[in-house]
């Protein structure tokens, strides 16, 4: 075969090996319409995200922030300082600075899918505080995590704030914490979470005045068309999120304004008007249903700090 032939050979299997394109494709054949909110956050997507924390109206962020800054002392007296730290997700690393003073940790060890983000955050983070030993892990913490060999004498502690957790499915979440219990054995883990509300504020927290949450639903499908060349026209979609009281949580849905045909992986799709694809769900839970979910995975919970409107927990679970 020719060069031509052998290049469009290597290009198409690079193209089936993609996770993204197989999860899209199932997406779009058959019901349930869903696909893994972790497609979001490519750097575009994660730029966005950043952006969400700062809007009025999504209140999980300043909240979980104020809540760490006040109780960062109280925080680090539990946990004991001189541990190796783990974040899962950690973004630009922002919040882990609230806690940084208070729990001096011998090493921190940022994973997150988004790997030039993180580097950038990574390098800001050793300059801000020299001393500290950063090692960022480039990577999707919901597979297999391989941990650098604990340091001698520390005890593993592991940081997963922003209600991430609340992104799984409950079954995911339960794998989740299992598999981190059992990494952090010895040690524990801080964990964020977004409690059940007024679904006004909710409803608002994933509506903004902005739009800039829907622009990060909307992502999921530029994304595509920049990585796997779909021709998905983001004009004729539109971001709906509304709470689901029954499951305790927001979705998110990307809807179909009209008939029409889109493209993945050189396959044709057909999607109705109104037909949704399904990106995301966001979790909202009770203090005492994370404590029993932990329990579940193995953990003993320890103290839980809320803000004076109860609007967000933050729990030490000892593993
Ligand atoms: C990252 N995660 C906890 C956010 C949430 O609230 O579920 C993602 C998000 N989706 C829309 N707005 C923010």
């Amino acid at each position: 075969g020719s060069t031509v032939a052998l290049l469009r050979d290597v290009l198409r299997s690079e193209a089936t090996a993609s996770p993204f394109l197989r999860d899209l494709q199932r997406a779009l054949a058959e019901p349930p319409h869903s696909i893994s909110p972790k497609y979001f956050y490519d750097d575009a997507g994660s730029r966005l995200f950043e952006r969400i924390c700062e809007l009025p109206e999504y209140y999980p962020t300043r909240t979980e922030t104020s809540i760490l800054a006040t109780h960062a002392a109280d925080i680090a007296r539990e946990i004991g300082t001189g541990c190796d730290l783990v974040e899962f997700g950690a973004g630009s690393c922002t919040k882990v600075r609230l806690l940084l003073r208070d729990l001096q940790p011998r090493r921190f060890i940022p994973i997150d899918i988004s790997g030039a983000h993180l580097e950038q955050a990574a390098a800001a983070l050793e300059r801000e505080h020299p001393g500290l030993l950063v090692l960022p892990l480039a990577g999707d913490y919901t597979q297999v995590v391989h941990l650098p060999p604990p340091l001698p004498g520390a005890r593993r502690v592991g940081f997963f704030p922003g209600s991430t957790i609340g992104n799984f499915t409950p079954s995911e979440a339960l794998d989740f914490l299992r598999s981190a219990a059992r990494l952090l054995r010895g040690g524990g883990l801080l964990l964020g979470a977004d409690l059940v509300k007024d679904p006004a504020v909710l409803h608002a927290a994933y509506n903004d005045a902005q739009g800039v949450t829907a622009e990060f639903n909307l992502n999921l499908l530029a994304r595509a068309n920049r990585e796997i060349g779909t021709d998905f026209d983001l004009d004729r979609f539109w971001h709906s999120a509304f709470y689901n009281a029954a499951e305790r949580r927001i979705e998110m849905h990307l809807v179909s304004r009209a008939r029409q045909q889109v493209h993945v992986g050189g396959r044709p799709y057909l999607l109705e008007e109104g037909q949704a694809l399904h990106t995301e769900n966001s979790y909202k839970f009770g203090v005492e249903g994370l404590r029993r979910l932990a329990r579940e995975a193995g953990f003993t919970p320890g103290p839980v700090w809320t803000d004076p409107d109860h609007l967000f927990s933050v729990h030490w679970l000892h593993a």
